[in-house]
Formats: C-alpha cells, structure tokens, sequence
C-alpha cells in the first residue's frame, strides 16, 4: 500500500487524503509534520529534503509536493478520474492548480500566521492587507465559478480539491469575509463529495 506521510490537519495532505479518496487508492498514513515533528530527521530529510508534508512511498518510489502526488495518484489510476481528457482542459485544471500553490497559499498563510499562530494581537493595518489580498484571489474564483460548475470547466478535478482545501482553511479563519456566492454554493457541492466526506474532520 502507498505510505503517506503527514498529520491530517495539514491543508497539502488533506489534499492528498481527498483525491486518494475520490480515486479509491487507499494510503496508509504516518502522522508526521505540525505537532508531531519528524519532518527534520535524517531519515525524512532522506526521502524529503524539503522537509515538509505530505511525502509519499509507493514500492520504492518517493514524491513530495501535495500537487505533483495528486496528479502523480490520478494518472496512476486506471480511469485517470479527476484529470480532464483533453490538452486545453488539463492545462486549465494544472493552470488553477499552479496558482493555488503560487498565490492563494501565501495568502492564506499570511492570514493563519497573524490570527492563528500568534499571541499577540495582529496589527489592524497589516491584518486589513492582507484580508484584502485574499479578497482579491477569492474574487477571481468567485467570477470563475459564475461561468461553470467547477474550477476548470463542468467537470470536478484535481484542482476542485487542492482549492477547495484552501478555502475551508480560509473559512474558518476568524477573520471578516466578503460573500462570495458562487464560490460558496461550489464549496457546498465540493463537500458533499464522497472523498471529502471520508476526509477526517480538520482541526
Ligand atoms: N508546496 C508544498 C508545501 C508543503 C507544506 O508547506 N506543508 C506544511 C503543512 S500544510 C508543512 O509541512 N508545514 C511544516 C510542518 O507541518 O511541520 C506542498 O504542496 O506539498
């Protein structure tokens, strides 16, 4: 079975978790990363020199980054779900997928850093910045989703997940958010996907 390292709390391994689910390739998972540590021991650095989770071993092949293991999980499967059939549709979905890793994460990560993993009070100026930045990526998703049912197309991918993973991150933020009804509805047909339904419930 594929070994998975990473605790289920972290957002890039409950991607992982989710399209594993979606695909039916069960994982076994090593809690590792956040709170339990390991991530900077010989042995892990050995399989991941960049020190982060998810991390995963299928036989005795090894692959980090949360993106390249979920696409490396779906052309794996026979029917290739969760990747569009066509060039145009697959750079769309690896396109939205790019930017969920390049902007979006940052993003969101700026906000965690000053409410979540902070004893002080988060400076109002900085805080209003940069809600103001992910206003501004959410809105575009929001104008995506205006025009078709999922991320890229009418289809659910790969990138349906990676970013729906990142808005229930940013959704439970304590932080004041525009609506955005478009993406909020998506967000509410992403879940009740079977493979976010089995996704253990997030911190
Ligand atoms: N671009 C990487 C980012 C990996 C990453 O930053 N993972 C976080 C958890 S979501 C992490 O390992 N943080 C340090 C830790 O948990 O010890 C990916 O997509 O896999």
């Amino acid at each position: 079975m594929i070994e998975i390292w990473g605790h289920k709390d972290a957002p890039n391994v409950r991607k992982v978790l989710w399209a594993a689910a979606e695909l039916r390739r069960p994982l076994h998972r090593i809690d590792a990363g956040g709170r339990f540590g390991g991530v900077d021991e010989a042995a892990y650095r050995a399989m991941n020199p960049n020190g982060r989770v998810p991390t995963i071993r299928d036989g005795d092949f090894v692959l980090w980054e949360s993106h390249a293991i979920m696409r490396y999980l779906a052309e794996t499967t026979r029917d290739q779900a969760l990747i569009p059939a066509t060039p145009q549709a697959r750079a769309r979905m690896n396109q939205w997928m790019d930017w969920q890793l390049a902007h979006q994460a940052g993003a969101i990560r700026a906000l965690v850093m000053m409410t979540l993993k902070t004893d002080t009070a988060p400076d109002a100026a900085r805080l209003s910045a940069a809600r103001r930045d992910a206003d501004a990526l959410f809105a575009m998703l929001d104008d995506a989703l205006s025009r078709h049912g999922f991320i890229a197309g009418d289809g659910f991918t790969l990138a349906d997940i990676a970013i729906a993973i990142g808005y229930e991150r940013w959704s439970r933020l304590p932080i004041e958010r525009p609506a955005f009804p478009h993406l909020a509805n998506w967000f509410v047909r992403a879940c009740a996907r079977p493979g976010y339904r089995d996704l253990p419930v997030a911190a």
